[in-house]
């Protein structure tokens, strides 16, 4: 571990533009990067925070496939919108740049090359699964299969998402094509391989150096070291990606996970440029502390491939650490993109406007940092009014307008104090510590209750002091209470900025605070003047109702049914017919004219059609879907031929024809208007 660094490259995984954001991408890596570099900033480190979207490798040419457009045309489609959304929520990355930049594409065919002319690769012909239908070979997300070690049956060629385990995939069992469903067949090819099995012993040494990563991270760092790592292949057959800069190598690009980490190095280099700085600094300087921010399915990349790489090309520093999350669950089910079981930013946003520091405080305090967490809408109401309004809004509030109220908008003189006083302000001063200390061991959640603790010490101190009381008798006590209650509020400021960075900008412009205040002024007494004016008061959360909350529910609630009807599977064909089969059906359009139940029968209607002869009855199995006044008046198809039958006593001269709706419920076949009763449907 680095003790004390000054330079830190701070990454954020680069993740695929393949579709929108949504909360647990936030909460996994996005916002605790955040967290970690704004706190940096704060305390005037010099700090580079890269990110941005991978636009290669398989799950890029999936998606354009089900869209029916191209590959360029789903990354075009998606870089902005992702980086749209995490610029609205406050995300401050130095530089969000793109895996399909041509500085991207020099920077990994370099280094490819560069391994490839030191001889760190080895070139082997295997065999690897083709698809004959598609015409192609099956990295990857293109074939899935049954995982060997947990038993998922859709896990990928190259990772099971399930538990984790990156696979190759000849390890699938019974592996299909996801380009055709076709099974694959086995076709010879040439590929590089880094021979990580050779590599092992570095691996480990650099595993085992870090004994204060987290226990999910090592936990999976070892267990890969204890099966024994394999060489993996750096190249794939396919026709999207970076090409492989060899003269034998036509169709193969780069292998996305060698160029997407890469995209690390090269997005440094253009804010470099585009600073004036020196990118070297930032990757070549053994004292610049290199952190990854990923989530858990992206460790074993991050933890033990690319620094395998790094090692091998030998110039550049490893990370320090790679303080990956794990997942965040939403209303007790696992987040799903194809299910629609998320909440995505860019819609939280069109519906609770200006809220984007409500959930970034709700996902830190739920972060999934040792273990999968939850995310549910009550509980961001309960946080929201108990914590943000109650607590931190309700402090600062009382804190400002009693001095609008009480001494003219400026910041009183403090008089004599009283034990009680030097009580707060002694432990005024821990927490800017505690919560630093906090933040530098990635504990992003024990940080955020740090910080609600001392909005918690400033509206008890209001509580029990009661300035509104004492301002009857003592205005010098009241002035003392003020100033220390607005001291207080303006350390809420700075340390609440890595967490909250709206809310502080907000409480800046109340206690009109225009410098920049850093880290290091944290914890003092004396930061806003006696005779300071402040700004204007406004809350700064507002209380959220259940209203709005239900209407997020039934959000998710009608996703999931729309997700059961898309699930439903369509049955079989039943056997083949002729025309003339068909033909014997006489189906004719009536109207039911009366409906009732059948006594001693709870599925039975006897309803009276009129077919334009007369009309019939007919009993239709039915009262479990209908009221039978709800059938009255309503036209429908039925089958005139059925030979009668008696049923519970009644005859039945006829069937009634139905169909299931979404949700499972019968609905009539009823036709459009202008068809008369008798009318007959062929
Ligand atoms: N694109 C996987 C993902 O989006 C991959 C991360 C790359 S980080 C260098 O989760
Ligand atoms: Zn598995």
């Amino acid at each position: 571990m680095l003790e004390n660094p000054q330079r830190y490259t701070v990454t954020a995984a680069l993740i695929y533009a393949n579709g929108p954001i949504h909360i647990g991408h936030l909460a996994g890596c996005y916002l605790p990067a955040d967290i970690y570099v704004r706190y940096l900033r704060s305390t005037g480190k010099d700090v580079a925070f890269i990110s941005g979207t991978d636009e290669h490798g398989v799950p890029i040419t999936i998606k354009a496939k089900k869209e029916g457009i191209t590959p360029q045309q789903v990354v075009d489609k998606y870089y902005g919108q992702i980086k749209q959304a995490f610029s609205d929520f406050g995300i401050s990355f130095d530089i969000y740049s793109r895996t399909s930049n041509p500085v991207h594409r020099e920077t990994s065919q370099d280094f490819f090359t560069n391994l490839y002319e030191k001889g760190d690769f080895d070139e082997e012909v295997t065999e690897q699964y083709f698809d004959e239908t598609a015409g192609q070979f099956l990295a990857d997300r293109y074939i899935v299969g049954t995982c060997p070690v947990c038993g998922n049956p859709n896990a990928y060629g190259d990772q099971c998402e399930r538990c984790g385990t990156a696979l190759s995939p000849t390890e699938l069992i019974d592996p299909h094509s996801t380009l055709s469903g076709a099974k694959p067949v086995m076709r010879s090819t040439k590929n590089w391989f880094l021979p990580l099995d050779r590599m092992q012993p570095k691996i480990q040494q650099y595993v085992d150096s870090h004994p204060e990563w987290k226990t999910n991270v090592l936990g999976q760092c070892r267990s890969w070291l204890q099966e024994g790592l394999k060489p993996r292949a750096m190249t794939r057959d396919l026709d999207w990606g970076i090409p492989v800069p060899l003269p034998d190598a036509d169709g193969k690009v780069l292998y996305v996970w060698f160029d997407a980490p890469i995209g690390y190095i090269s997005m440094t280099k253009e804010w470099a440029a585009e600073q004036g700085r020196d990118w070297e600094l930032y990757w070549r300087d053994d004292k610049t502390k290199l952190v990854h921010f990923i989530g858990k399915d992206n460790i074993v990349f991050h933890c033990i491939i690319f620094p395998a790489m790094l090692m091998a090309e030998g110039s550049f520093i490893t990370a320090d650490n790679v303080p990956a999350n794990e997942f965040m669950n939403l209303e007790g089910d696992k987040i799903s993109t194809s299910r629609n079981w998320a909440v995505w930013l860019h819609e939280y946003l069109e519906e609770m406007p200006g809220k984007q520091d409500v959930l970034r405080y709700v996902l830190a305090a739920n972060a999934p940092e040792t273990k999968d967490s939850e995310f549910t809408w009550k509980d961001f109401q309960t946080r929201n009014n108990a914590e943000l309004v109650g607590i931190f809004g309700n402090f600062v509030n009382r804190a400002v307008v009693l001095t609008q109220k009480f001494c003219d908008n400026r910041v009183p003189v403090r008089g004599d104090l009283t034990d009680y006083d030097r009580q707060v302000l002694d432990e005024l001063a821990l927490f800017p510590d505690r919560i630093a200390q906090s933040i530098e061991t990635y504990r992003f959640r024990e940080a955020l209750a740090h910080l609600i603790d001392l909005a918690r010490l400033g509206n008890k101190y209001l509580a029990e002091t009661e300035p509104w009381k004492a301002v009857k008798t003592d205005q010098v006590r009241t002035n003392t209470i003020l100033n220390i209650a607005l001291q207080v509020s303006a350390n809420l400021a700075i340390v609440c900025e890595p967490f909250l960075p709206f809310t502080a900008q907000k409480l800046c412009d109340q206690l009109r605070i225009t410098d920049r205040l850093d880290w290091q002024n944290a914890g003092r007494a004396d930061l806003l003047v006696a005779g300071h004016e402040l700004g204007e008061s406004a809350l700064l959360f507002a209380k959220i109702e259940d209203d709005e909350i239900n209407t997020q529910i039934q959000k998710l609630l009608n996703a999931k049914r729309m997700n059961e009807l898309e699930t439903k599977t369509v049955p079989p064909l039943r056997d083949e017919i002729t025309y003339d089969d068909f033909a014997k059906m006489d189906m004719r359009i009536g109207t039911i004219t009366e409906a009732e139940r059948v006594p001693k029968s709870d599925k039975l209607l006897k309803l009276r059609v009129d077919d334009g002869l007369g009309g019939r009855q007919i009993l239709s199995g039915i009262a479990k879907h209908f009221a039978p006044e709800e059938l009255i008046g309503k036209q429908v198809t039925f089958l005139a031929n059925l030979a009668p039958r008696k049923m519970m006593g009644h005859e039945s001269q006829g069937m009634i024809l139905m169909a299931e709706d979404r949700n499972g419920k019968l609905a009539l076949l009823q036709p459009g208007d202008g068809v008369w009763n008798g009318g007959t449907v062929s």
